[in-house]
């Protein structure tokens, strides 16, 4: 078979990253702290950038005059040049680019962790020829240079800021470059695809072979297609790992909604009074349960509405318990048979199997219409652990199903994905009607785009500045 190479025919896929296209980027030497600031016991400092080593060699005394062995741990001295004081004994290694985390000449220098002794060495290393790293920069660096993709880039991001285990095993699967290998088998097999496809455009009289050629392509493409739809599949488990379980407290006004907010957080986050209609807004939290992140939301409460903001803020929490995870579902011990027919109106409307009935106030009693519900008091700390183990079994069961395969975690790749479906979709309706191959080719070549999105190999700039923005100085 003849097959071409698909980047010099028309349908060629997308320009890759500017590293693997043969451009390589430089960087001016920059310098940041790369551990946390405070007083600790050892700090470090990153190094990167074009001509860093012989800039920092001038600012190091070093008990040898051979040259600094790459990767290797060395004794030095920081000098400061103004007046030749020794700063810090330090540790420091150095790379040689592309060895290194930037894939560009880099150090580390350890030095002891006093905020004194860091500034000043900052101080002299921004003096003589390196400028402050902004954040992200390393990590953007290493992008640059074709050391990772985007995803990893951002599973580290993920990693640094892991709180739970849950987070952790989503940010490890992004990080070590799993997901991104997933990525590129999709990709790489699309581009076959389109290698298929170009031969039969610029051979097209080539005879029978001809349907063969397309039935192996609709082939290639719908497999590609099931995996995507899996990947997609797995993202209500992945986002959970993530970002956390999302938790809706709803109910009728003054059942103790925020009451139960502020107990789970262990600190007075949202107003509470004896006021029906106090909460007007909704409120999201941040929360761990046992080890457990979860995203927890306090909401207005629900009835007829007596103002406009009132009336904003009860679609508001309807809208929530909608896109939530897990709905806890407030009765107070003393409300009427209106407050528990409305909950039960809010139940069949949400779905009862995301909706826990909790009966709170319960130090007022337990009525006998409470049968079955989940029973706590804040006021009386009653009931909480049960109420904990509910929701830490529900994040189980979310994690629980993410299995070796690998899954999707991020708002950012699961759109990208839903594009590529969408275009392998208009790749078989455009095949079922019979049309031109050039057609075929132009809707693979959308799809392998918006997996190449993920990876950072196409048109990244607006989404660089977005994803490293948010990193920290040193990473
Ligand atoms: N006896 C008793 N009172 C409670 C308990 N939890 C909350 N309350 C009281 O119930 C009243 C309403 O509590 P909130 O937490 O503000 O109720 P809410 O559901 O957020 O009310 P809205 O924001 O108005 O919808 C307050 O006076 C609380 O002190 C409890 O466990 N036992
Ligand atoms: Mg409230």
């Amino acid at each position: 078979m003849n097959v071409k190479d698909p980047n010099r025919s028309a349908s060629s896929e997308p320009s890759a990253s500017p590293a693997s296209a043969g451009l390589r980027f430089v960087g001016e030497p920059m310098a940041a702290l790369a551990t946390a600031s405070g007083a600790s016991a050892v700090a470090m400092i990153r190094l990167s950038g074009a001509g860093c080593l012989p800039l920092l060699e001038k600012l190091l005394r070093r008990r040898t005059q051979a040259p600094a062995q790459p990767r290797v741990m060395m004794m030095a001295q920081f000098i400061d040049p103004e007046n030749q004081a020794v700063v810090d004994e330090l540790m420091v290694a150095v790379f040689h680019g592309p060895a290194s985390f930037t894939g560009e000449d880099a150090a580390e220098l350890y030095c002891h962790g006093g905020p004194y002794i860091v500034g000043r060495i900052l101080h002299i290393l921004y003096a003589h020829g390196f400028r402050p790293a902004e954040p992200g920069e390393f990590t953007r660096r290493a992008f640059l240079q074709g050391k990772m993709d985007l995803s990893s880039a951002e599973g580290i991001k993920q990693l640094v800021e892991a709180q739970t285990e849950q987070q952790w095993l989503a940010a490890r699967q992004l990080a070590t470059g799993r997901f991104a290998r997933t990525i590129e088998e999709l990709r790489a097999s699309l581009v076959e695809s389109l290698a298929y496809l170009a031969a039969r455009i610029d051979f097209p009289d080539e005879g029978d072979t001809q349907d063969v050629d397309l039935s192996m392509v609709r082939m290639r493409v719908e497999k590609v297609m099931q995996r995507i739809q899996k990947l997609e599949d797995s993202y209500g488990s992945g986002r959970v790992a993530a970002q956390g379980l999302m938790v809706t407290i709803l109910g009728r006004p003054n059942m103790g909604k925020s009451t139960l907010m502020n107990t789970l957080l262990g600190r007075e986050r949202a107003i509470v009074t004896e006021h029906a209609g106090t909460t007007r807004d909704y409120l999201e939290e941040p929360c761990r349960v046992r080890g457990r992140l979860i995203r927890l939301v306090d909401t207005a409460g629900v009835r007829e509405a007596r103002d406009a903001v009132e009336k904003v803020g009860i679609a508001r929490a309807l809208e929530l318990a909608q896109d939530s995870d897990l709905i806890l579902l407030l009765n107070a011990a003393d409300a009427g048979p209106e407050d528990r027919a409305e909950t039960e109106r809010l139940e069949a409307q949400l779905g009862p199997e995301r909706c826990l009935r909790v009966l709170t106030k319960a130090d007022l009693g337990t009525p006998a219409w409470a049968k079955g519900w989940l029973t706590i008091s804040c006021q009386a700390e009653r009931g909480l652990e049960q109420l904990e183990s509910e929701i830490v079994k529900r994040v189980d069961g979310f994690v629980g199903k993410l299995s070796e395969e690998p899954f999707v975690s991020s708002a950012r790749h699961l759109a990208a994905l839903q594009t590529a479906k969408a275009d392998l979709v208009a790749f078989f309706n455009a095949e079922a009607a019979g049309h031109y191959d050039e057609l075929l080719a132009f809707e693979l070549q959308n799809a392998a785009r918006a997996l190449s999105s993920i990876l950072g190999t196409i048109d990244v700039e607006d989404v660089l500045d977005k994803i490293f923005r948010d990193f920290c100085v040193g990473k």
